[in-house]
């Protein structure tokens, strides 16, 4: 609705169709990428082309002509602009000027074309030769007294072979500290799916959404993280099968699609509905919600089995698969549908529903993201799909399975390949043993406990493998004053973004070639190799020429860092660098999952890791399939007063993490803002509050009293369609609301998607 509010429109059309051609348009236009862009994006996820750097999402066996979507036309038109962050540039603004230009700013400035150095009497970055930098972070890296002082974070971006190395080398200079991206989103799933089917990552192919009966998506947003799912799910609903969404928020891209390749959709305005159901769950009523499922199902199953009729369960597979089933069972008998509704924030029949639904189905997929695993009980919300999976024995069957959406293009690949602060004992002895190296046995930090460990000066030195750790963090107020406190900060970039500017006592910028461009190395032109969200590796080749002439691969940077570090090191950096066939050989030495890798991914569309869930072989401590009983009721409702809400933080449309691509959330309405909360009409009313109000909002402590630090000032409410209880901001605007300890207890994942906070009107400016 338009209530004359500036910028705050609402949006009637369709996911894709033409506001998705606009804006694409718009993109590669506002970076100058013409020439450029349309080359690359014909090689985007073309089997000869590279690898989108956009999303995780598979890539279609059968592929388009064109396999592009909206948002990976913006992550490719953003690395392929012909915009500069030049030495001369960084001669013109001093650090102190930089601060004060925003995200959007920063990284609008353009490709690091040199590598830098920080000199604090001028407050600028200086160009520095290759050799130098590497010379001076090696010596000093040598210089503290124990290696576990210093954090290797690495962002999903990174293909396998540069993690490879990275992990290698950091492994081999004594730390195990890997912060990672995925600890600030699957962490969940990683720790989660490991104890309950024995395998961290999905166990579906795209193949199954040709074959499922009933597609769940919750708690992900495809329309703007994964756009190419929605031709998927398009296909799925064309087909006839269901699809339920569950989401405090209605995201367009649930509801309906307009395929942006299909001449009907475009021409006739034709879109096809996506989701059936549509519950919007309270932000953080997950688990009660599921468990009002179960207890639902298993309801449904006594009264059939009492009525001579067919079970619901598939009992057969309970028996053989399945351990821990008695205790789920008395769990959910205990628990009291009061107290599933109050914390979901759904009533008793709209589980029953879902039940229905879910039973109905003979194969179905469970989709889920962040407002599954970025919360305080994101490893318990996880366990509960896959109980609900297992109660119907929908786990390792064709058109059947749990789908992690993975967010970084490569973050589960780096996890493969060893980028793991708790490496198993056969992986490093089989390093060791390949390299002629020893490596600690001591398990290492993660990116919240290297984050405390640098506060509290206990690490000296931070090397970023890609990435904008500090603001991707929760609380800046801490986080960026933990960074300053640092000895060294090495960062390996495209791009500019905050995190180089916190200044610790030495600071390197080391510009890395993107995805898109051409890599040339001693033995000629280099591929890389990427794993995607569905478990398939394969090769990605860049083909453009490099922003400028001075960057290196990341692979060639992680090997300089290694060999001015590490003088008589046994491995041979030089030869790995000079052919990344030989990194592969490496890999595939040391991971038996990686058996042929050279020869494997040659193969169109390259190979799957092996995923042995999916066919019924269980890794676990019990040799089953775990249930895992969720614990805890709703997030700390009960300590909370009456009038908090939830508040999430919201990726818009037009940003990739801390990546902003410009001002508008068109699906969600916005356009040239982002200062806005969104809030239903019913807390809207509750509390005299109207779209367009101003608002402050504050975070609550343990003990429910509002936080004068962690506070936000000024925001412009949104009224919108999602759940009573919930709130809604960007990140990474909203990070001052969040605390640093509010994390997921067994991953440590931050819980960006449960923060309680109170809000009120401002008062006249
Ligand atoms: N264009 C673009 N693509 C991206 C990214 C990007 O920033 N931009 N980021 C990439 C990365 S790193 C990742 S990890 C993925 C993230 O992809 P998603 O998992 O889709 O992440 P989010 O956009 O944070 O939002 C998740 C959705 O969860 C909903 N939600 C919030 N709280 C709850 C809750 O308590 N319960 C439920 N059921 N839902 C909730 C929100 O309304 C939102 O629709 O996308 C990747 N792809
Ligand atoms: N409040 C809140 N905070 C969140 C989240 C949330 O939902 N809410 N989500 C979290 C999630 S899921 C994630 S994954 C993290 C993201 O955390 P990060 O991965 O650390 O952050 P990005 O914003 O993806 O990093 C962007 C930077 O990566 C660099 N870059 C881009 N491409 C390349 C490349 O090819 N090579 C190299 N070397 N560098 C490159 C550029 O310099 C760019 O500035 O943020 C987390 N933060
Ligand atoms: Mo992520």
């Amino acid at each position: 609705m338009n209530n004359g509010v500036p910028g705050v429109s609402g949006y009637q059309g369709p996911a894709g169709g033409w506001g998705a051609v606009k804006a694409v348009a718009a993109s590669v236009f506002s970076q100058k990428a013409v020439a450029r862009d349309i080359i690359a994006m014909f090689r985007m996820n073309q089997v000869k082309g590279f690898d989108c750097p956009g999303c995780a999402w598979p890539d279609p066996g059968h592929r388009s002509p064109m396999e592009l979507c909206e948002n990976g036309v913006k992550a490719v038109s953003w690395e392929t602009t012909s915009k500069k962050a030049s030495v001369e540039f960084f001669r013109q603004h001093t650090v102190a000027e930089l601060w004060q230009y925003s995200d959007y700013e920063l990284e609008n400035s353009g490709r690091l074309t040199h590598p830098m150095k920080y000199d604090r009497e001028s407050d600028t970055w200086q160009p520095v030769d290759w050799q130098v930098a590497f010379a001076e972070i090696g010596a000093r890296l040598r210089s503290y007294a124990s290696a576990q002082q210093v954090e290797f974070y690495t962002s999903g971006r990174t293909s396998n072979e540069a993690a490879f190395l990275y992990q290698l080398f950091a492994r081999e200079y004594g730390s195990s500290n890997f912060p990672d991206c995925s600890n600030m989103c699957h962490g969940p799933t990683s720790v989660g799916l490991t104890q309950a089917i024995g395998l961290g990552k999905g166990t579906v192919e795209l193949a199954d959404f040709e074959h499922c009966e009933l597609v769940i998506c919750i708690g992900h947003n495809p329309g703007t993280n994964h756009p190419r799912m929605l031709s998927t799910l398009r296909e799925v609903a064309q087909r006839g099968a269901r699809i339920i969404a569950i989401n405090p928020l209605a995201e367009r891209g649930l509801e309906r699609f307009s395929f942006p390749q299909s001449p009907t959709d475009m021409f006739k305005g034709h879109f096809t509905a996506l989701s059936h159901d549509y519950y919007q769950v309270k932000m953080g009523g997950d688990a009660s919600l599921l468990k009002g499922v179960m207890k639902a199902l298993i309801e449904m199953d006594e009264a059939r089995i009492l009525l001579g009729q067919e079970p619901c369960l598939d009992r057969a597979f309970l028996v053989e698969h399945t351990h821990g089933y008695q205790a789920l069972y008395d769990d959910l008998h205990r628990c009291q549908w009061a107290d599933l509704e109050q914390d979901s924030g759904l009533t008793r029949s709209q589980m029953e529903d879902l039940a229905y639904r879910y039973d109905k189905s003979n194969a179905t997929i469970i989709c889920y993201g962040l407002g599954i695993t970025q919360h305080k009980n994101g490893t318990e919300n996880v366990q509960q799909l896959i109980n609900l999976l297992l109660l119907k024995g929908n786990i390792g069957k064709p058109g059947a399975g749990i789908c992690p959406l993975r967010g970084h293009s490569n973050v589960q690949g780096d996890r493969s390949v060893g980028i793991n602060e708790a490496a198993s004992e056969d992986f490093l002895q089989r390093l060791e043993a390949r390299f002629g190296i020893q490596v600690s046995r001591e398990n290492g930090r993660a990116s919240v406990e290297s984050i405390r460990a640098i506060e509290r000066g206990e690490a000296k030195a931070l090397i970023c493998l890609g990435g904008n750790l500090a603001v991707a963090m929760p609380q800046p107020q801490r986080t960026f004053e933990a960074m300053k406190k640092l000895d060294l900060q090495v960062h390996v970039a495209t791009k500019l973004n905050r995190s180089h500017l916190l200044m610790a006592q030495h600071n390197y910028l080391l510009p890395a070639l993107g995805r898109t461009e051409r890599d040339i190395q001693a033995g000629g032109i280099q591929s890389v190799t990427v794993e995607d969200a569905m478990s398939m590796v394969h090769a990605s080749c860049g083909a453009l020429k490099p922003a400028s002439r001075w960057l290196k691969s990341e692979p060639a940077i992680v090997a300089g860092l290694a060999r001015a570090t590490l003088p008589d090191s046994p491995v041979n950096w030089e030869a790995l660098v000079g052919n990344y066939d030989l990194i592969r050989e490496a890999i595939a030495d040391v991971i038996p999952a990686f058996a042929d890798y050279n020869a494997r991914i040659v193969a169109p569309g390259g190979f799957r890791m092996d995923t042995p869930a999916s066919r019924r072989e269980w890794h676990t401590s019990t040799g089953k399939a775990n249930f895992v009983v969720s614990q805890r009721r709703a997030v700390e409702r009960e300590q909370q007063p009456a009038e908090a809400l939830v508040l999430a933080t919201l990726r818009s449309h037009d940003q990739y993490n801390t990546t902003i691509y410009g001002m508008n959330d068109r699906y969600r309405g916005i356009s040239g803002r982002r200062d806005v909360a969104f809030l239903s009409q019913q807390e809207a009313d509750a509390r005299g509050l109207a779209e367009g109000d101003v608002i402050n909002i504050q975070a609550l402590d343990e003990s429910g009293t509002p936080s004068v630090d962690r506070a936000m000032y000024g925001l412009t409410v949104v009224i919108y369609s999602m759940a009573a209880g919930s709130l809604g901001a960007y990140l990474p605007e909203a990070n001052v609301l969040l605390s640093l300890d509010a994390v997921d207890s067994q991953s440590l994942t931050p819980a960006y998607k449960s923060v309680p906070v109170v809000i009120a009107k401002a008062s006249a400016r």
